[in-house]
């Protein structure tokens, strides 16, 4: 084994075998510095789908190991699947270390909303767990809003330097963060979960900063994690997420893809409204409650994608719940991995069917409605 790493995601590189982790022919590893594995440069080059997934084991003694010598935890978000990312693993390290919380991924909010009101949203989440942050930076890696921001705020609370950890699940772009705040796109991005394998340590040029990067951890409830990698890239949204509104009658049914599905139970009166946001290949399709069943069984991919062909069957073998729910005005339903719907006047009432595992919630409006 030699003791070189890959640069792009922080395995231990090796010449024996090349169906393991870290290979790279013995001619490239002679080569003095700054080598890539040949699955980063599989998905560097080529953009391949070579994902790795961690046990939570695993991705405890990764952490607690890198948590000896860093003083600071730079958590990282994502504002599009918040709950997704708010996993315990993450929210126990900031119980322990200073942090610094980074919400990504800012350019996929359809609304305008002033980063200061998402801040102020995340702050009263995080208090709720009990988390004080010493702050908080809205910003998106995409673009590069607001990444010097971080670089401010790890200078004015460490002007002499520091150890920081970049932490947080799967796909939220802590990767993409790190390479933003070094100037260059050394570690290995990938649209898939699980592309850093291992802990990348890398300084900030020119100051006393030192980044590490760590792999990220696969949550549990996730919508998109139960379907095929093809659907996942279809539910993960890229560009800014849809938003559709309904005003619906008692009975009437919204099916979600074929991921879940819910009927409004409101006496009649006052219809309730409310917005769906999600991925903009998400489909939806509203039913009434005597069709349902016909609707599912003719399980056409064209009004209800995802799953695809391929992972429907895996899909619908899932163990199916009904949960029975009340949203009242100003509170969303969060959907984990997929979206949420905002309820803009309530309460709405409903019966909810999906997989047991998917992760379902309900918050204060992230995003107030429009009125
Ligand atoms: N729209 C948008 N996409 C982003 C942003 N930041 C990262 N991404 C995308 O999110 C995906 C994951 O990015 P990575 O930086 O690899 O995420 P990671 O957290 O390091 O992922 P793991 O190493 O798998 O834990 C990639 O497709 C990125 O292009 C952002 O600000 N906006
Ligand atoms: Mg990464």
């Amino acid at each position: 084994m030699s003791e070189k790493v890959c640069i792009g995601c922080g395995i231990e590189l090796q010449s024996e075998n090349p169906n393991k982790n870290g290979y790279i022919p013995q001619e490239k590893l002679k080569e003095s510095t700054g080598h890539y594995c040949q699955r980063c440069f599989k998905i560097k080059n080529y953009g391949q789908y070579i994902p790795v997934k961690m046990t939570r084991d695993d991705y405890r003694k990764e952490v607690q190991s890198e948590m000896k010598n860093a003083k600071l935890a730079i958590a990282v978000f994502d504002i599009i699947d918040f709950e997704g990312s708010f996993d315990v693993e993450i929210l126990d390290v900031l119980r322990e270390m200073d942090s610094i919380v980074v919400i990504n991924k800012l350019d996929l909010i359809p609304d305008q909303k002033h980063p200061s009101e998402v801040a102020n949203w995340v702050k009263g989440r995080l208090e709720e767990e009990g988390i004080a942050p010493l702050d908080i930076a809205i910003v998106s890696s995409k673009n590069g809003y607001g990444i010097n921001g971080i670089f401010k705020k790890i200078k004015y609370f460490y002007p002499n330097g520091v150890e920081a950890l970049v932490l947080g699940v799967t796909n939220v772009g802590k990767s993409s963060i790190v390479n933003r705040l070094l100037g260059v796109k050394t570690v290995t991005v990938s649209k898939y979960p699980g592309t850093t394998l291992k802990s990348v340590k890398k300084q900030i040029p020119h100051t006393n900063i030192t980044l590490v990067d760590t792999p990220g951890l696969i949550p549990e409830g996730r919508f998109s994690d139960l379907v095929c990698e093809k659907c996942n890239l279809k539910m993960v949204p890229a560009n800014e997420i849809s938003r559709k509104t309904f005003k619906v009658d008692k009975n009437r049914v919204l099916v979600i893809g074929q991921l879940l599905w819910f009927k409004v139970l409101n006496d009649d009166g006052v219809k309730p409204i409310f917005s769906l946001y999600a991925a903009k290949d998400v489909m939806f399709h509203e039913t009434n409650a005597d069709k349902l069943k016909e609707l599912l069984d003719t399980q056409r991919g064209d009004i209800l994608y995802p799953p695809c062909d391929e992972c429907r069957d895996k899909y619908n073998s899932l163990e199916k719940v009904t949960h029975r729910l009340t949203i009242k005005t100003g509170q969303e339903l969060v959907f984990k991995g997929l979206g949420w719907i905002s309820v803009k006047r309530g309460p709405l009432e409903i019966e909810l069917v999906c997989p047991k595992e998917a992760g379902i919630s309900i918050r204060s409006a992230f995003i107030k409605p429009k009125r």
